[in-house]
């Protein structure tokens, strides 16, 4: 069985459950087009290239999702070097990302916005796009920069460093409704904002241009100890069913030539099907404590004869090791089920203080209130979460969280799990996992503990404007939760307070809109 995933990618950012009400809700048109704020058209500019139903991979936070906790060295004990403007009085920043802004007349060529730390009151820096700023390429119709953003040290310096996704690029003349070849942009920061910047494509992995949608996902983790972080692409449109490409291992250059991991390579050793999305969501976490992190990939799309179940593989890339999960393996809670998206969304973090990071892996399309499978754009949505070990990532243990257990109500239109981040939000050491509902307009908050990991106590739902789809993208940052809302433009900074134990540090009636823009541009469809 064969799904058709044409991965126009961003469109879907905002219009998952808008997409389907059309075509793929067979049972009860009516009741879908009750939800106050989903109907068609009510989400500006989420819809365009939407051809209905053929991009459920390209949830938000299947990108950021790989953003989100991808950043390791801010949690204790977690891969060190990875502290973005630890060192050198280097200014911290976020990055906003608006992958379908005007840029120079050019529809959706896209941007990105700089902002200082969150702690700082997120003042805005500049807004970045191709063409300035020593960004290479000439922003164009459809490229889509800002598909990905990762923060990471990428050079090792001390200065915290940002890869931009282009995913939609071309290398010569645009194919007409074609995916992108994809780039990536790497700034590398200093004591004066980042500067110098370098760029990364599949010719640095020995290929030929392909609609790759290289640059579609990115993370940063030290992957071989070395106290830098290493550079880690997604591909997932490449021939075969996705591609990870990765940067900088054993002090190559972050903009050297790279290493393609795909279902192929030998040691991975797993089925393709074009439409797999391998490297569509990515992670790193050091779920050994071995001060070495290995990724985790996911590829929503895979699943065999129950397409886009989803599969998410983690690789250790120096001991040439790779390991699948699906919720069948032994111990991870669930079952497979069609357009379930297993790995649509990743995020590492440490939800027992033990040291070793976490993996959540976020299932948007798992239906929970009925057992009706409604469609690819549709769920409920989970998130299941396994644990680090001293013999790395294991199932013991492992959780399953749906909002049929939290303060939410799950309905089939949530996606809860469309985006994901970790931090610690109430500043007792662990993590916080903090899941996006955005089919809901939500983001409920769930508490880490250091005596058994992540708890249903206190468990908080913040709710927000579902037409703009709150919680499509969620970073914690500066002692912050953001929550982008990119089909109204908005973004919500949401304070914390310390408070030991199994409390979500968010403040609800701290919440404040900081930006509101053109919804057309997306922003806030990523954030790092
Ligand atoms: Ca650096
Ligand atoms: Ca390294
Ligand atoms: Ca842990
Ligand atoms: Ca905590």
């Amino acid at each position: 069985m064969s799904v058709s995933r044409t991965s126009a990618l961003l469109a879907v950012a905002v219009a998952t459950p808008v997409v389907a009400f059309a075509s793929l809700l067979a049972p009860s048109p009516a009741s879908a087009v009750a939800v106050p704020g989903t109907a068609p058209g009510t989400v500006p500019g989420a819809v365009p290239a939407a051809v209905p139903g053929a991009v459920p991979g390209a949830v938000p936070g299947a990108v950021p999702g790989a953003v989100p906790g991808a950043v390791p060295g801010a949690v204790p004990g977690a891969v060190p070097g990875a502290v973005p403007g630890a060192a050198k009085g280097c200014p911290s920043f976020v990055a906003v990302a608006s992958p379908y802004a005007t840029v120079n007349g050019k529809a959706r060529a896209g941007s990105v916005t700089l902002y200082g730390s969150a702690r700082n009151g997120l003042k805005p820096v500049k807004t970045l796009h191709q063409g300035a700023d020593g960004i290479g390429g000439a922003p164009e119709v459809n490229d889509s920069f800002g598909s990905a953003v990762a923060r990471g040290d990428f050079n090792g310096d001390g200065c915290g460093d940002l890869a931009i996704g282009v995913s939609e690029e071309f290398f010569g003349a645009r194919v007409l409704d074609a995916d992108g070849h994809g780039v990536v942009h790497i700034l590398f920061g200093s004591p004066g904002g980042l500067t110098t910047v370098r760029s990364v494509d599949v010719t640095h992995l020995g290929r030929r241009h392909g609609t790759d949608r290289f640059g579609a996902a990115l993370a940063a983790g030290d992957l071989d100890g070395d106290g830098d972080d290493e550079l880690i692409v997604g591909a997932p449109g490449m021939k075969g069913g996705g591609g990870v490409g990765v940067f900088g291992m054993s002090r190559r250059s972050p903009y050297g030539t790279g290493t393609l991991i795909t279902q192929a390579t030998k040691w991975v050793h797993q089925g393709q099907g074009q439409t797999d999305l391998f490297g569509e969501a990515l992670a790193t976490g050091d779920f050994n404590r071995d001060g070495k992190a290995e990724i985790a990939i996911g590829a929503p799309g895979d699943g065999g004869e129950k397409a886009s179940s989803g599969v998410v593989t983690i690789v250790d890339l120096r001991k040439r090791h790779a390991k699948a999960y699906t919720q069948n393996t032994g111990g991870v809670l669930g079952a497979v089920e069609k357009w379930d998206d297993f790995g649509a969304t990743l995020a590492t973090g440490d939800f027992n203080a033990d040291g070793r990071d976490d993996l959540a892996i976020g299932v948007p399309g798992e239906d929970v209130s009925s057992k009706l499978t409604r469609g690819m754009d549709y769920g409920d949505g989970a998130v299941n979460v396994l644990y680090g070990s001293a013999g790395g990532l294991t199932t013991a243990r492992s959780e399953m969280w749906t909002q049929s257990i939290l303060a939410g109500t799950p309905r089939y239109y949530d996606r809860f799990g469309a985006s994901l981040a970790t931090g610690d939000l109430n500043g007792d050491k662990d993590d916080e996992l903090i899941v996006g509902a955005p089919g809901e307009g939500a983001v409920q908050v769930i508490a880490g503990t250091r005596t058994g990991g992540l708890t249903r106590n206190h468990n908080l739902l913040l709710t927000g404007d579902r037409t703009g789809a709150f919680g499509s993208a969620v970073l914690a940052e500066g002692g912050k939760l953001l929550v982008a809302s990119p089909g109204s433009g908005r973004l919500t900074v949401v304070g914390t307070k310390v408070k030991k134990g199994s409390y979500p540090g968010a403040v609800p009636g701290t919440a404040r809109v900081v930006r509101t823009g053109d919804p057309d541009d997306l922003y806030g469809y990523a954030l790092s």
